[in-house]
Order: C-alpha cells, then structure tokens, then sequence
C-alpha cells in the first residue's frame, strides 16, 4: 500500500499493474515550454517544469513493473469547430488567444509544436494519447472507455495543471467510481497557492476525490 493522506492508498489495498493506470495530464509544451501558452499568458514555466523529473522517476518505474500508462493533450482542431467562443475570448483577454500564432505554432492547437507533450516525457507506441478539448480528460474523449476495457479500477494522477485539468480528471474519475491518488509533486500550477489549496481539497471529508501522496512514498508502495 502507499503512505498517502488522509488515507493509505488504496482504501482497500486491491491493485496490481494489472488493474492501476499512471495518467500524465497535459505535459505539452504548451504547458511548460518556452514560448508555449502558460508563458505567453506571463506565467512562470519554472513551475510547471519542476514536475518533470518527478513524473520521469514515476513513469520509468511504473513501465517496468508493466503498469498501464495514459498522456493526455488539450487541444483544438485547427479549424476551432470544437473551440467555444467564451474560452477564446478569455484567452485573448489575457494576451494568449487560443488559435492565434505564438512562438510555436498557433497556441493550443492539435498539430503545431506547442500542442506537443515534451520529449522528457514522450509517450511510448503503445501508450494512449487521449486528446481533450476542455479541462478534464473524460469530456468528450474516450478516455472512460478505454479504462474499462482495459479493466482499469485505480488511478495515479500526474501533470499540469493541479488546480484546473488534473483536479477536474481527478474530480470526473472519482465520480466514476476509479480509485485515485495525485502524486503532489508530480503535479503544478501556475500559482504555488492554488497548488497547495487544490491538494488540500482533497483531504477533505475523508479523501473527497481520493488521497494524496509524494512521489519517494508512491514507488516505496510500489515495491
Ligand atoms: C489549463 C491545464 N490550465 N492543463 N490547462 O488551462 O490545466
């Protein structure tokens, strides 16, 4: 089992490689690389760079005990049929219009560079990408589906950001009853505080999405 918060993960100590899936939210450069989105708004990447080497750590360790693994994209079809006009306005507002060009490539756009996730973590051939629109990795993917087939029961949440698409795929799996635990510092945000408060949400009601643990308690569970 891991040493987690509120709770030692999982409640009832029933997961295998089999069974438990790692899935990585959002690591595109868009994200968390230079001239990507989250810079173009006048955040600071070193924030949401700092997860990486965490996540590889997690990533390598759970490949080799033959975990199943999940990356995730946010992105839109370059011709904007799924992009609503509510979240471009907002974008635009604060200087980083969704569709618009940016140092690489139009921003949040399926196909162009910054769409891409980063090299450090690059997804292996018989990895899913599953490529969302909105926050959470469920809307409008097939992202549930696939779980299922694959008899998928837990969930280890990783990636960017914790406050927005990690928090609403933790809160959207919870509610489907998979059993989840964020691994904190695999996780940003763009502020540090909404990081912090997303966590402590969590612990919550008794784990009210699930339990949280650090990466060094995870792979100690895992061996
Ligand atoms: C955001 C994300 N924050 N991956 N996306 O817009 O959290």
């Amino acid at each position: 089992m891991v040493k987690a918060l509120p709770y030692t993960w999982p409640y009832d100590n029933l997961w295998s490689p089999a069974d438990t899936a790692l899935i990585i939210i959002d690591m595109q450069i868009d994200f968390c690389g230079a001239g990507g989105y989250v810079e173009k708004m006048g955040y600071d990447i070193a924030l949401t760079r700092a997860p990486i080497g965490p996540i590889s750590t997690v990533l390598a360790a759970m490949r080799a005990r033959g975990y199943h693994i999940f990356h995730t994209r946010e992105g839109h079809r370059p011709d904007l049929a799924d992009l609503p006009a509510n979240k471009r306005w907002r974008s635009r507002q604060i200087g980083a219009g969704i569709g618009d060009p940016g140092p690489c490539g139009k921003i949040l756009i399926r196909g162009e560079p910054g769409w891409e996730i980063i090299p450090e973590l690059a997804p292996l051939p018989d990895e899913p990408i599953i490529d969302k629109p909105g926050k959470g990795s469920f809307y409008a993917t097939d992202l549930e589906l696939l779980l299922r087939v694959r008899g998928i029961r837990n969930i280890v949440l990783t990636g960017i950001t914790t406050d927005v698409c990690v928090h609403t795929t933790m809160r959207d799996a919870n509610d489907r009853g998979f059993e989840c635990l964020l691994l904190t510092d695999c996780c940003a945000a763009t502020d540090k505080t909404n990081h912090d408060h997303a966590i402590k949400m969590i612990l919550m009601q008794g784990g009210v999405f699930g339990a949280v643990a650090n990466s060094a308690d995870f792979i100690a569970g895992l061996a």
